[in-house]
């Protein structure tokens, strides 16, 4: 693995290469991973040390269709011997849980609980290992003239300024990168909605609540009950969006919790010190389209979702899958048409997970005065709907798992 910063020594940039990637997350590791493995060359840039990369508590839950893809990755190994694999969760609606059967209502799906963190280490690990470049604490990474067939990254390292000629440029470079912002405004249309609250997230090397997730809908406030393996937990707490993590001590997040969940859940909990704490807010957010001539947007640079499903890791992975076989036609034919599909196939399901996240958010969160009591009532009658049918149980279920690529 190169990083520019590596033990202070000066290293030789690259100054040409097929694809050059923005953003070392999971986008970007995994699309230069399957760019490795299709045989094209490819340089990833990233802002950031690789530990600062890994020390970002995120995403903890892997439809089947992710985990397929991280296979044919050749970077499942770890994946399917420590992941767990879930065949269901529950939902508890003030008080009264309902057991979603995942298994059952999809014909035999499954999710498996594997943490964003382990992915990354995997694909890095993966990456050091076939000798391939990536180019850590680059700064001022600039796309340049990505409306011809000759683009270029401009970035800084090690004090000096360095260019990468290409002929394709990837930005997985997440929702605050450069890439979107580099597209002329009139090229792009952006969708966006705000949630008026965010998630408390707290990590904890205690046993999970439960062996399988618990969302968690109560009048004070939603909550999820997640973990990482049998014996570290990730519990969410709905809190406001101007809320700050230091006003809560581990004990306070604890008692709010023990709060929100049903008597045997409450009895069941075990708390302990916390690893993390911090809050994220909210939101729903798609760019169109994602091609602008020879610069392509996947993941968080694209499009965002709030995390209720459990979506924006796997989003980023089908981005991938997309992308991939644009590139790989674009390499063997030379032909730019193969590069036209990536965008519409790709935000086809995008759309489809933006919905899902919408709804499944609306559904458990409390709105305060952000919605009339109209709304409210319709969302108790979804909520004893959803409670009670198992067709609307198997829509819930199907979304959850992943819809097909
Ligand atoms: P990432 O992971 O944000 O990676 C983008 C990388 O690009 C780098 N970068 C740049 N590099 C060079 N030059 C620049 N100018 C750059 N600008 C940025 C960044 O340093 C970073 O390393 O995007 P990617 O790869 O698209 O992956 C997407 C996922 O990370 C994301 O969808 C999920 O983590 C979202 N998400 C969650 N998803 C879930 O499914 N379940 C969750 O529980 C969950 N929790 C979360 C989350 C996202 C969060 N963020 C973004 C605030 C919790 C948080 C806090
Ligand atoms: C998590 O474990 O971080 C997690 C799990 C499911 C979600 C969101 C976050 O819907």
């Amino acid at each position: 693995m190169a990083e520019g910063r590596l033990r202070g020594q000066p290293m030789r940039f690259p100054t040409r290469t097929q694809v050059a990637i923005i953003g070392a997350g999971p986008a970007g590791l995994l699309l230069g991973q399957m760019l490795h493995k299709a045989g094209i060359d490819a340089v990833i840039l990233e802002q950031r040390s690789a530990d600062y990369v890994l020390g970002r508590i995120r995403a903890g839950v892997i439809e089947q269709t992710t985990a397929a893809l991280l296979d044919r990755a050749s970077v499942g190994a770890r994946m399917r011997a420590e992941g767990l694999v879930h065949h269901g969760f529950s939902l508890c609606v003030d008080g009264e849980r309902q057991r979603i059967d995942l298994s059952r209502l999809t014909g035999g799906k499954i999710v498996t609980v594997y943490g964003q963190t382990e992915i990354t280490r995997d694909l890095m690990q993966a990456r050091a290992e076939a000798g391939l470049v990536t180019v850590y604490e680059a700064e001022n990474v600039t796309p340049l003239h990505f409306d011809t067939a000759k683009p270029i990254l401009r970035f800084e390292a090690n004090g000096a300024t360095h260019e990468l000629a290409c002929e394709v440029i990837a930005g997985c470079d997440g929702f605050h990168g450069i890439c979107r912002a580099s597209v002329p405004p009139s090229a792009i249309s952006l969708y966006e909605k705000i949630y008026p609250f965010g998630w408390l997230g707290l990590l904890a090397d205690v046993p999970p609540v439960d062996h399988e997730l618990i969302y968690v809908r109560h009048p004070r406030g939603f909550a999820l009950c997640s973990m990482r393996s049998k014996t570290r937990s990730r519990y969410y707490l709905q809190c406001d969006l101007n809320d700050s993590a230091a006003n809560w001590s581990d004990e306070a997040f604890w008692a709010e919790l023990r709060r929100r969940l049903d008597p045997a859940a409450a009895a069941a909990l075990t708390t302990g010190p916390s690893l993390e704490k911090s809050i994220a807010p909210l939101r729903s957010f798609v760019a169109e389209p994602l091609r602008f001539g020879r610069l392509f947007l996947a993941g968080d640079a694209a499009h965002i979702v709030p995390p209720t499903g459990a979506k924006g890791l796997n989003l980023a992975a089908s981005d991938v899958h997309y992308l991939l076989e644009a590139l790989t036609g674009f390499f063997r034919t030379g032909q730019d048409a193969a590069l036209a599909h990536y965008s519409p196939r790709a935000l086809a399901r995008i759309w489809k997970a933006e919905r899902f996240s919408w709804w499944f958010t609306s559904l458990m969160h409390r709105f305060d005065g952000a919605e009339s009591a109209f709304d409210e009532r319709l969302r108790g009658a979804e909520l004893a709907y959803l409670m009670q049918s198992e067709a609307a149980q198997a829509s819930l279920a199907e979304n959850y798992v992943g819809l097909a690529f």
